[in-house]
């Protein structure tokens, strides 16, 4: 870094890059409907990519601006109270301590404030919650440090065999090491910044496409969170929780493990890599080819599992 900066030249050099710096600044607060992924220093929650992720989006802003207006109230009202009406400016207190239309503004505002934010929340709990009429199903598992994928399903047809781990990509994981040397700021994939944000198998997934995932872990709890989605979902040993998304836009969302999950919990990332349905089909079937192998072998095999004998009770009921 130069020291000097002084000269002519240097303090022009110089304004140039506090007003790039507050332009990015700018555009990392609310410029964030250019950028799915969060960005440092972006203080909103992204908009996402999905048909419901503006519901989560809608309801912060909503209850943020109820917050700031409150909060501009009553700490106006204190500080007039404190500084206008102060005993060393000679102000005497008045003597009544009730007053009815007050009472009742007071209690009824709250009220339609709470009854509006209840409404926005429970109608997007319920739009979550519903995954019926998915034309895709996706089982995620949690593993201490990586996830698992596997598709279940796509358009009515199951799908059979095709599943992988997605772990932290090498170039990431070299780095992370205790004494690397390597620079973090020098891990990037298509120009992006993407330190502890790769993975070596994103999970590759169709647009317009109401994808169900089915969500659990091997061992401890995490929770799989892709921001730019609208939501994020715990991973849980023995349960299996459910959670939709249908993407509009093409793209790469990248997202964490949000549930502390043990000594690695900041280096299993996730990564959706959201195609076309065209581009999905070839993936899905350049998939399902090197599985063709084992997929007649285990044909071949099945005829002696089914000649088992399946005691007379299983079959009851
Ligand atoms: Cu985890």
């Amino acid at each position: 870094m130069r020291a000097g900066g002084i000269g002519k030249h240097g303090i022009r050099f110089g304004a140039k890059h506090i007003v790039g710096a507050w332009g990015a600044a700018v555009l990392g607060l609310f410029g964030s409907s250019v950028e799915a992924n969060p960005q440092p220093g972006q203080l909103n929650l992204t908009p996402g990519v999905t048909t419901y992720s503006e519901v989560p989006y809608l309801l912060n802003n909503v209850s943020l601006g109820v917050c700031v207006v409150i909060g501009i109230l009553v700490f106006g009202a204190m500080f007039i109270a404190m500084f206008r009406f102060r005993k060393s400016a000679g102000a005497v207190a008045e003597k009544w301590s009730h007053n009815t239309t007050v009472e009742i503004i007071w209690t009824v505002i709250p009220i339609l404030i709470l009854i509006t934010l209840a409404w926005l929340a429970t109608n997007g709990l319920r739009q979550f919650s519903d995954t019926t009429g998915a034309q895709m199903t996706v089982k995620v598992t949690g593993y201490q440090w990586k996830w698992r994928y596997d598709y279940v399903d796509y358009q009515g047809k199951a799908i059979s065999k095709v599943g992988f781990m997605s772990k932290l990509d090498d170039q990431s994981n070299a780095t992370r090491q205790l004494n690397s040397g390597l620079d973090p700021w020098a891990v990037k994939a298509d120009g992006e910044q993407t330190y502890l944000l790769n993975v070596d198998h994103p999970l590759v997934v169709p647009i317009h496409t109401k994808i169900r995932f089915v969500i659990t872990a091997d061992d401890v709890i995490h929770s799989w969170f892709v921001p730019a989605l609208g939501w994020k979902m715990d991973a849980i040993p023995g349960v299996v929780n459910a959670a939709w998304t249908n993407i509009n836009t093409p793209g790469i969302y990248r997202g964490q493990c949000a549930e502390l999950c043990g000594q690695d919990h900041g280096f299993m990332p996730i990564v959706v890599k959201a195609v076309s349905q065209e581009d999905f089909a070839k993936w899905l079937a350049s998939q399902q080819q090197p599985a063709a192998a084992p997929a007649a072998a285990a044909t071949a095999a099945a005829p002696a599992q089914a000649s088992v004998q399946v005691p007379a009770h299983a079959t009851q009921g």
